[in-house]
C-alpha cells in the first residue's frame, strides 16, 4: 500500500456514520491524501509502514464528518431585529409580512446592497457557521426576486466558497415572495420566474437546485408546480419549503417531483409522510424557525421514523424566522424541542444532510469520500448536542485542507 499521506489523525474516536447509527470506531485513525479519505478505521489496522506529512495525536477526541448545513438563507442585506421586537409585542409573522415587512423588508435591503456590500455582510455569518464545524453549506437566493438581484445573491454565495475554502451549494429560491412590482399579479411573477430568472440562473451555472416557498403568504401548490416543471426541463433538482405554517399538501407535492428534500413540515399529515417515503425525499427539520416563531406544532417525527424517511437538521439561517448562526445549536434544538436522539441529530447534519443536497461524496468518514472532517473538544456525540454555545471545534479540514482565512484581511 502506498502510504504517502497528506494528513493523519491518531488517538481519536471516529463517528463514521456508517450503517444506521454513529458507526463508532474506538481508538481510531483517519488519513487523507489529495483531499480524499484514504484510511478510516481502528489504529490497530493501519498499515505497518505509514507516513504522513502531518500527523496529529488527538487525545481521544471525537472525530466526525464535517457538518453540512443543508438549508440556509445566509446571504441577505440588513437584518430584521425590529421585527423581533414587534413579535415580542404580539405581532405575528404573517401580520408583519402582510404589512410590508418580513421577506419584503429583506428584499429592499438586499436589492439596495451592491455585491461587495452583500458579501461583506454575509462573510461573518459564514465564518460563524464554519467556526462551529460546518464544512458544506447550502445558500439560497430569494431576497432579490429579479434577474439581476437573484444572480447577485448567488454570485456572492459562490464567492464566499472561494474566499473561505468552504463548499457551498447554491439554490435558486426566486419563488420566495411576491416582489412589489408584481403586487396583485402572482401568476405573472411566476411566468417571470419560469421564463427569465430560472433560465438565467441555469445558463450562468449559478444554481445547483431550485426551491420555492409553498404557503398562504407565498405561493400556491399550482404555482410551485409550474416552477418545478420548469426546473425539471432545465435539469435542476428541486426542494421545497413545505407545510411550515399550514398544510397545503407541500410534502406530497415535493415528493411528486422526487424532490431532494421537503423542509419544515410542522403541518405535514400522514399522506405527505407516505409520499416522501415512497419518493426518497429527505425531511429537513428546522428547529430554529420553530423556536424563533414560538411554534407549538411539532413535525411528525415519529411518522418519519416509522416510514423510514431520512431526517436532516439545518439552521434555516435567515433574517426573519431563524437568525441562527450555529448548526450545532440547531442539533441541540432538534433534540430538546423535536425529540430527536443525538445520534439522529448528528446523522441529520452529516449523512442525511448530504442526501438532502444530492451529494454522494461526503457526510461519512469512509475511504474515497472527501476529507471533510472535524475533531471536537469533546469525546461523545451527545455532547455536541448538549453544550449550548461555546467553541467545541478543535481541528477542521475541508477537502483535507485548513479553511482559508484570508478573506476580510485577517
Ligand atoms: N424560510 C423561509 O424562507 C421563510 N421561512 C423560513 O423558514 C421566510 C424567511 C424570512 O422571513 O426572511
Ligand atoms: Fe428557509
Amino acid at each position: 500500500m502506498d502510504t504517502n499521506w497528506d494528513g493523519l489523525w491518531l488517538d481519536c474516536r471516529l463517528a463514521t456514520l456508517e450503517g444506521d447509527g454513529l458507526g463508532l470506531v474506538e481508538d481510531g485513525a483517519l488519513a487523507w491524501r489529495d483531499g480524499v479519505i484514504v484510511y478510516a478505521g481502528p489504529r490497530a489496522g493501519l498499515p505497518a509502514r505509514h507516513a504522513a506529512r502531518h500527523e496529529d495525536s488527538l487525545a481521544g477526541a471525537l472525530v466526525t464528518p464535517g457538518l453540512i448545513d443543508c438549508h440556509s438563507h445566509l446571504v441577505f442585506g440588513g437584518d430584521r431585529a425590529r421585527e423581533f421586537e414587534q413579535r415580542l409585542h404580539g405581532a405575528s409573522y404573517e401580520e408583519i409580512a402582510r404589512s410590508g415587512g418580513g421577506i419584503a423588508a429583506s428584499v429592499r435591503a438586499t436589492r439596495a446592497a451592491d455585491a461587495d456590500a452583500l458579501f461583506a455582510q454575509s462573510l461573518p455569518r459564514a465564518r460563524a457557521l464554519l467556526a462551529d464545524g460546518v464544512t458544506t453549506l447550502e445558500i439560497k437566493s430569494g431576497y432579490g426576486l429579479d434577474v439581476a438581484s437573484e444572480l447577485k445573491m448567488l454570485r456572492v454565495a459562490r464567492r464566499l466558497a472561494a474566499e473561505l475554502g468552504v463548499s457551498v451549494r447554491t439554490t435558486l429560491l426566486a419563488a420566495h415572495a411576491l416582489p412589489p412590482e408584481f403586487a396583485g399579479r402572482a401568476d405573472a411573477y411566476i411566468d417571470h420566474v419560469c421564463d427569465a430568472i430560472l433560465p438565467a440562473a441555469a445558463s450562468a451555472g449559478l444554481a445547483d437546485a431550485v426551491d420555492a416557498f409553498c404557503e398562504r403568504i407565498a405561493f400556491s401548490p399550482a404555482q410551485v408546480r409550474r416552477v418545478f416543471t420548469r426546473a425539471r426541463e432545465l435539469g435542476l433538482p428541486v426542494k421545497l419549503h413545505a407545510d411550515q405554517l399550514s398544510d397545503l399538501g407541500g410534502a406530497a407535492l415535493a415528493a411528486e417531483f422526487t424532490a431532494l428534500s421537503a423542509d419544515h413540515l410542522e403541518w405535514t399529515a400522514a399522506d405527505g409522510v407516505a409520499a416522501m417515503a415512497a419518493a426518497g425525499t429527505v425531511a429537513v427539520l428546522l428547529p430554529g424557525a420553530y423556536y424563533a416563531l414560538r411554534e407549538t406544532r411539532l413535525p411528525p417525527i415519529d411518522g418519519f421514523r416509522k416510514a423510514g424517511v431520512a431526517m436532516a437538521v439545518a439552521t434555516d439561517l435567515n433574517p426573519g424566522t431563524s437568525p441562527l448562526l450555529s448548526l450545532r445549536l440547531a442539533l441541540g434544538m432538534a433534540c430538546t424541542l423535536f425529540g430527536l436522539t443525538p445520534t439522529e441529530a448528528l446523522r441529520g447534519a452529516t449523512v442525511n444532510a448530504a442526501r438532502a443536497l444530492g451529494l454522494a461524496d461526503r457526510g461519512r468518514l469512509t475511504v474515497g469520500l472527501r476529507a471533510d472532517c472535524v475533531a471536537w473538544r469533546v469525546h461523545d456525540a451527545a455532547a455536541l448536542c448538549y453544550w449550548i454555545g461555546g467553541s467545541l471545534v478543535r481541528e477542521l479540514r475541508i477537502g483535507g485542507r485548513l479553511p482559508a482565512h484570508r478573506a476580510g484581511g485577517d
